[in-house]
Order: C-alpha cells, then sequence, then structure tokens
C-alpha cells in the first residue's frame, strides 16, 4: 500500500469515526429528550390529580433543558473523561434536565414524593438545598432519578436531574444566575452579601406565603 491510499484510508476511517460518534451522541440526545418528556409528563399528570384535590395548582411552571454540548464536553474535560456518548450516559446525572417551580414550599415535598412513590421511578441522589442551603443562600430541592423510556425495540432507563423549588426560589436564582455570569461586570463581594439578603428575604416570603396558604385552602380529601 501506497502513501497515498494509506492517507485516503486513514481519512475515510477517521471520517467514518467521527460520523459515528456525532450519529451516537445525537441519539443520545434524543433518549434525555424522551426522558424529559417522561418526567414532565409525570408531573402534568400529579398537577391535574393535586389541583382537584387541593383546589389549586401545586405546579406553577415546568421548564426543561438539553445540556449544551459544549457544556456537556467542558464537563467531561473536568473529569478527564472522553466526550463520548458511551462516557457520558455512564458519567453524567445533569444532561436532561426538568425544573419544576411549584406555587408553594409544601408543594415541592407533596410533589417529589409522590413522583418517588412511583414504581419506574428510581432515585439515585437527593440534595435538599431547602433545609440546607448553599452558603450563598441557594434553594431548590434536586433529584437524580432514572425512568425508563420505551423505544420500538427496547426499554432504557435514563437518569434526569429535576430541580423543585418556588416561585420565590427561582426568582432568586434565576436573577444570581444572570448577575453571576455577566461577563462585562465583576462579580464582588458586596453583590455576594446583597444576594444572600436576597435569598434570606425569599425564605422569609416563601414562609409567609406557606402561612396564608394553610388559611385559604383545604385539602378536600381531609375534609371528611
Ligand atoms: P445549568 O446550566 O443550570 O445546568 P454536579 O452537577 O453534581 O457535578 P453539583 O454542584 O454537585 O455539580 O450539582 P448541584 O449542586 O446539585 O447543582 C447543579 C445545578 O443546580 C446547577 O447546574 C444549577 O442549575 C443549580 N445550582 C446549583 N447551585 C446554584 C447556585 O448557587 N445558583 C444558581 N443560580 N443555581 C445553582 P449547572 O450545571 O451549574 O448549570
Amino acid at each position: 500500500m501506497n502513501e497515498k491510499s494509506l492517507m485516503q484510508l486513514f481519512e475515510k476511517s477517521s471520517m467514518e469515526q467521527l460520523q459515528k460518534s456525532s450519529e451516537d451522541y445525537f441519539r443520545l440526545m434524543a433518549y434525555y429528550r424522551c426522558a424529559m418528556m417522561e418526567v414532565e409528563t409525570k408531573f402534568n399528570v400529579l398537577n391535574e390529580e393535586f389541583s382537584l384535590r387541593l383546589d389549586r395548582n401545586p405546579i406553577n411552571s415546568i421548564k426543561s433543558r438539553l445540556k449544551k454540548p459544549l457544556s456537556v464536553k467542558e464537563k467531561m474535560e473536568r473529569k478527564s473523561l472522553p466526550a463520548t456518548a458511551e462516557a457520558i450516559e455512564e458519567t453524567l446525572n445533569d444532561v436532561a434536565g426538568v425544573r419544576v417551580v411549584c406555587s408553594f414550599l409544601e408543594d415541592v415535598y407533596l410533589l417529589a414524593d409522590a413522583l418517588l412513590k412511583q414504581d419506574d421511578v428510581t432515585l439515585i441522589a437527593r440534595k435538599d438545598y431547602i433545609q440546607n442551603p448553599k452558603p450563598n443562600g441557594y434553594r431548590s430541592l434536586h433529584l437524580i432519578v432514572s425512568v425508563p423510556i420505551f423505544l420500538a425495540n427496547e426499554k432504557k432507563m435514563m437518569r434526569v436531574e429535576i430541580q423543585l423549588r418556588t416561585i420565590a426560589m427561582d426568582c432568586w436564582a434565576s436573577l444570581e444566575h444572570q448577575l453571576k455570569y455577566k461577563k462585562d461586570t465583576p462579580f464582588t463581594e458586596e453583590m455576594m452579601q446583597e444576594l444572600y439578603a436576597c435569598a434570606v428575604i425569599s425564605k422569609e416570603l416563601d414562609e409567609r406565603m406557606d402561612a396564608l396558604r394553610k388559611g385559604a385552602f383545604v385539602d378536600k380529601t381531609e375534609e371528611t
């Protein structure tokens, strides 16, 4: 085999390899999208049921997001792992993310417990940043779950990161994220302290709103 044909063979095989890797990556991302749909549906069903029982909607909104390819690549690099579909699926818990914004504090735990009772949902990890907020004031309940997706010829278990939080927690986290990652201004110590003070206010808001809820709504299943 001469040098030219060796080069052609090498280029062909690396192109084929590249194509295979990108097909594997896009297939994996499609599976994660299916898993997010499964989880979203589960929460929508719970919202329907609880809204009849409680006379109000425990869910304010649901947002799903697939981790961006660059963020996936960077996270795998930080772990000194190759960004192959196989390694990504094995290592990362947060490629698929579902954020459930709840009306009241009580709803966060009501929904989390109801979801985890389902026999096709497996809890992998639970981090309660509401009971134990992060030092910067961040609060949310994080669950890593594994759920089945049903494909034409197989059933696959996929991991999804679920963040449950109240409207006040979501407001704080969204604005903190924007301020922290604003490129043209530095994130100062004063800003950090002010954000912490805002987190304390948002906690108080949740508690006062929850107290109002207790007086305003009755669980219909507990009436009789
Ligand atoms: P994005 O773009 O929202 O996905 P791990 O994922 O386990 O390696 P860690 O830090 O143990 O990393 O996970 P953790 O603490 O459960 O938090 C992961 C996600 O929670 C973050 O994802 C954020 O969405 C959210 N989060 C955690 N801490 C904060 C915080 O201080 N402020 C805000 N606004 N959000 C927070 P990503 O990957 O950072 O970003």
